[in-house]
């Protein structure tokens, strides 16, 4: 397509976009059972489209915008064991890792580049790696998919950098033993991150939902910062991250200074400059609107039906949960067909989930409801039958 020499017509282009977003996939038609995002309920959708022309790019523009970006850092550091965290929202959690490490690296005392973390951690590391030249010390995880601690201590050296912790990874959702990531941390005097970009609205309200936890927050010591992201199970607007660092002063070893905007007196502690306010107005919108008892109803939904889906996968002749959910995530693989193969029969039914080489992912949102649950499961018993047969 040409750069257009005339306007089209308002018609005319609401015509091409019902045409080509056609194929698109739709949360509201169940079929996407392998994505960490949702749409967000009506009412944040709302306030986004209000103040859709908000940029915290330039927060003098928009002081009560930025001021309700304080509160909801406020709130996510009291969710996460310190109301005195400093952070910022961003565009997810690539732009918050990145971030994490970035900062690591401007407190370095030397010039350390190594990273220990574990083997399923997420890509955004990767690119993070490649952008400031660091390497990147990947430790193989134990049988539950959380990191081996004991090959993580074995490989801190002078030249490490930070140390990861994931709380609640990608694939399975597993919890990494965040508490002895923070000894360590605390021990070789190394930055630790924990990347809590999916589990970070989950793993608080687990206990009230009826479900075990684990500790993964700025309640460990040696915890530097914590990556938390609405756009997941935040329920909130895409994109929506945030990166929460232990202290303020953290925070402003992190800032980048801007000379020339508001009054000269601004920093940016995102990697963008222009950015979304109404993402932020929403996500703030979203928290209050659910409060405590909102998002354990919503833990507790998608908890359950994670466990339910997790026990009808295991009585699959020929399927098998690679590991029990501690999150709402369940990775399964098959024991007698290739996955490869498995994920693209499931593909060919509509099944939009994700396939990891060892096993396959579905992520239990809230918008993933029982009757979708059972449509999969009935195509997969189809597709592992005629296999098997
Ligand atoms: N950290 C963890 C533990 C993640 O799982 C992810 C993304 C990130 C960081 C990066 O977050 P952003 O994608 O917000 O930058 N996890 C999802 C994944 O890779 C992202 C996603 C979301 C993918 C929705 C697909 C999708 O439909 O599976």
């Amino acid at each position: 397509m040409i750069f257009p020499k005339k306007p089209f017509t308002k018609s005319k282009i609401d015509r091409i976009l019902r045409k080509e977003l056609q194929q698109d996939l739709s949360f509201r038609s169940g079929k996407i059972i392998g994505s960490m995002c949702s749409d967000p309920p009506a009412f944040c959708s709302r306030i986004f489209r209000r103040y859709i022309g908000k940029n915290l790019g330039d927060p003098g523009l928009c002081p009560g915008t930025a001021k309700i970006e304080q509160q909801a850092v406020e709130m996510l550091g009291s969710l996460l064991g310190n109301p005195h965290a400093a952070g910022v929202f961003t565009t997810g959690g690539t732009e918050a890792n990145i971030l994490a490490l970035l900062t690591a690296k401007k407190l370095s005392p030397s010039n350390r580049r190594e990273v220990i973390l574990s083997d399923c951690a997420h890509f955004s590391f990767i690119k993070a790696a490649e952008m400031m030249d660091l390497k990147l010390i990947f430790i193989p995880h134990k049988e539950d998919f959380s990191i081996d601690v004991e090959a993580a201590a074995a490989a801190i050296t002078e030249n490490t950098l930070a140390l990861i912790g994931i709380a609640g990874t990608t694939g399975t959702g597993a919890v990494d033993d965040i508490p002895a990531l923070g000894a360590l941390a605390e021990k070789h005097g190394v930055y630790l991150h924990t990347d809590a970009a999916f589990g970070g609205f989950v793993l608080p309200f687990l206990e009230k939902a009826g479900f075990p936890s684990k500790p993964f927050d700025f309640s460990i010591p040696g915890v530097s910062s914590v990556t938390i992201d609405p756009h997941k199970m935040g329920r909130g607007v895409t994109p929506g991250g945030c990166i929460l660092y232990r202290s303020a002063e953290i925070a402003e070893r992190a800032a980048f200074p801007v000379s020339y905007l508001s009054g000269g007196k601004t920093k940016h502690l995102t990697l963008v400059g222009t950015r979304s306010g109404a993402a932020v107005l929403a996500d703030w919108a979203q928290i209050v609107r659910l409060g405590e008892s909102g998002y354990v109803k919503i833990v507790k939904k998608s908890m359950l039906l994670a466990h339910s889906l997790a026990e009808r996968l295991n009585q699959i002749d020929g399927i098998r949960c690679v590991k029990e959910p501690e999150l709402n995530v369940v990775a399964f693989c098959s024991t007698k067909t290739d996955n490869e193969i498995l994920s693209k029969r499931l593909r060919a039914k509509g099944w939009a989930l994700s396939f990891f080489g060892e096993y396959l992912r579905i992520v239990v949102m809230p918008h993933v409801t029982e009757k979708a649950v059972r449509c999969f499961l009935r195509d997969l018993r189809k597709i592992t039958e005629t296999e098997n047969a």
